[in-house]
């Protein structure tokens, strides 16, 4: 019989790319206490209050800061809990996200 095992002619390249980060952005606003906002950080992004104090003062005097950068989902997930902890004490506080370039 003849020999009919057939060799590949292309070879396959196995190419994973890493999941694109996503950033969360701490937004300034004119009422939300500063206090508060440090809590917020410390509790939801786990920094210490140095590091949420830092953070907080940033996005004081610039306008937005950003947080973290975390995949997407848990991004989302931590930037809509820390907007709603604000939202409960009826306050206009708001983390966005973003991807990373
Ligand atoms: N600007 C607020 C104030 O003066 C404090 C604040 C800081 C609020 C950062 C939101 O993302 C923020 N009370």
């Amino acid at each position: 019989m003849a020999n009919t095992t057939a060799t590949p002619k292309t070879r396959v390249r196995i190419k994973t790319e890493r999941p694109r980060l996503h950033k969360v952005i701490l937004v300034n606003d004119d009422f939300t206490p500063r206090e508060f906002v440090v809590t917020v950080l410390k509790a939801e992004f786990r920094m210490t209050e140095d590091q949420a104090h830092k953070v907080m003062i940033t996005a004081h005097q610039r306008g937005v800061c950003v947080v973290a950068v975390f995949t997407k989902d848990v991004a989302e997930t931590k930037a809509t809990r820390a907007t709603d902890a604000g939202r409960a004490k009826g306050y206009p506080l708001l983390f966005t996200t973003e991807p990373e370039e």
